[in-house]
């Protein structure tokens, strides 16, 4: 039985995002730009209908929606070559086609005001599923839209699909570049507020390491977003293999997601990907083995979240979990003797107070899509120096609100109405207490973190809850 998963793409970044997501998935599927199989797509084995379903006329559909309050970019698709692949009912623009201006208010208030619309979409395709598994949000914190809009499509989906997984693909904004948005602290910290609350796992997409990896690793001077999104594509692509391609494990979202998450809260991933490659710099990899490819997952030049760490911070970092998605040609004692080199090596900083170990997926790759490299893997990474990036974050935002900045902008929407600032307040409490359990994790006592109030009667039940995800 399928588990079917449901992509909710909000905003410029989410679009765009989310469309080099299905092109990647079409190529890997042998399913053509229009949806039909391709000729040569005889081979099966692979779950094709836990991210599309088929038409009448046997077309593959994605179960996707495209949201957006400005056209531009799903004009854009729905201009391209890929125009027959969406099902145009899911497709949803706001008729006045302004956008949110990059004002989190405005998109949180459009999505308030355009929500039944939105989840009539969602219901239609829910209930087209068999066994709906949950929903994958693509979209940028940042912006006003994807990150307003985005919030309150998160906390309707909590309240309304309660039992369904949630988990989404965020993109963080490039924090070395004065050009992006400038309120974007503000709404960064809305929304991740929705991010800690309403979500089960988050992948975070950094643009900040993105562009790094762009610039050091592929050499390319200036990267466009469009380089950017095909490392994340490479990477939404290769974190649902064990969900496409079934093999003994890891084969439903919640399998995945419960290796990864062991406390609720602590659900945000970091991810690394190797070989990456381009097309001129093909021949420069000439070998690969599980042991490169596991070592390579570990140096931070190649994970795609920038740290803020200092050196003493940095050196008591921990790795809560992590899952290596291996594809190609692996034989598996080279996994064991890997993970055996890597433990004797003491290459990896585990939390104390868990059973900690590099998990291995192996994972089968599309038959359709000619690599030069034999193997390649996915690292996805629950570890606690991702709290530098929050702290960051409330660090902007501290520096915004002190000088009052831009708040007139807020003011004219109805959560901030009356000068109630009140939900910035809240959001900055919960994004602190968020860092402060990452830090938590790094020490060995971490299990009876938040116990103090919750008193000695109550310890069981605390840790119950916190064993769950
Ligand atoms: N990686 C990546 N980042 C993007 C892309 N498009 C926008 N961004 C980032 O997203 C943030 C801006 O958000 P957008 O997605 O453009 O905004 P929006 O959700 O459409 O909201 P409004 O336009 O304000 O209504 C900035 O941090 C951009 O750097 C993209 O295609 N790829
Ligand atoms: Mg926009």
């Amino acid at each position: 039985m399928p588990r079917e998963i449901i992509t909710i793409q909000v905003g410029q970044c989410g679009n765009q995002i989310g469309m080099e997501f299905w092109k990647q998935l079409c190529l890997e599927h042998g399913i053509g730009k229009d949806g039909l199989l391709e000729d040569f797509a005889t081979q099966g084995g692979d779950r094709k209908d836990v991210f599309f379903y088929q038409a009448d006329d046997q077309h593959y559909i994605p179960r996707a929606l495209l949201v957006d309050l400005e056209p531009r970019v799903i004009n854009g698709i729905q201009n391209s070559e890929y125009r027959n692949l969406y099902n145009h009912e899911n497709i949803f623009v706001a008729e006045h086609g302004g956008g949110a201006g990059n004002n989190w208010a405005s998109g949180y208030h459009q999505g308030e005001q355009v929500v039944d619309d939105i989840m009539d979409m969602i219901d239609r395709e829910a209930d087209g599923s068999d066994s709906l598994e949950g929903f994958v949000l693509c979209h940028s914190i940042a912006g006003g839209t994807g990150s307003g809009m985005g919030s309150y499509l998160l906390e309707t989906l909590n309240d309304r699909y309660s039992k369904k997984l949630v988990q989404t693909y965020s993109v963080f904004p490039n924090q070395m570049e004065t050009s992006d948005v400038v309120v974007q602290p503000y709404n960064s910290l809305l929304t991740l507020k929705r991010l800690t609350l309403n979500a089960d796992c988050v992948v975070v997409l950094d643009n900040t390491a993105l562009n790094r990896i762009a610039v050091e690793r592929l050499h390319l001077a200036n990267p466009t977003f469009a380089q950017t999104n095909s490392l994340v594509s490479t990477v939404m692509s290769a974190s649902t293999t064990t969900l496409r391609y079934p093999g003994y494990m890891n084969n439903d979202l919640v399998g995945l997601l419960a290796s990864l998450i062991p406390t609720p809260r602590c659900h945000f991933l970091m991810t690394g990907y190797t070989p990456l490659t381009v097309e001129r710099q093909v021949n420069m990899i000439r070998k690969t083995t599980v042991l490169d490819v596991m070592r390579r997952l570990l140096q931070t030049k190649n994970i795609m979240v920038s740290s803020y760490a200092r050196n003493k911070e940095a050196s008591q970092a921990k790795y809560i979990s992590i899952l290596n998605i291996i594809q190609g040609e692996v034989d598996p004692t080279q996994v064991h003797e890997s993970l055996q080199r890597i433990r004797e090596r003491k290459l990896v900083n585990f939390i104390e107070w868990g059973p900690a170990s590099i998990q291995v997926a192996l994972s089968r790759k599309s038959p359709y899509v000619q690599t030069t490299h034999r193997v390649s893997g996915l690292m996805l990474a629950n570890h606690t120096s991702i709290r530098h990036l929050f702290s960051k974050c409330l660090g902007q935002y501290e520096k915004l609100r002190k000088k009052q900045a831009f708040l007139d902008n807020y003011r004219k929407f109805p959560m901030f109405e009356d000068n109630d600032l009140s939900e910035f307040d809240e959001s900055r409490e919960i994004i602190e207490s968020l860092v402060d359990e990452y830090k938590a994790c790094e020490s060995p006592d971490y299990i009876k973190w938040g116990m103090e109030e919750a008193g000695e009667a109550n310890v069981a039940a605390a840790l119950d809850s916190k064993l769950v995800v």
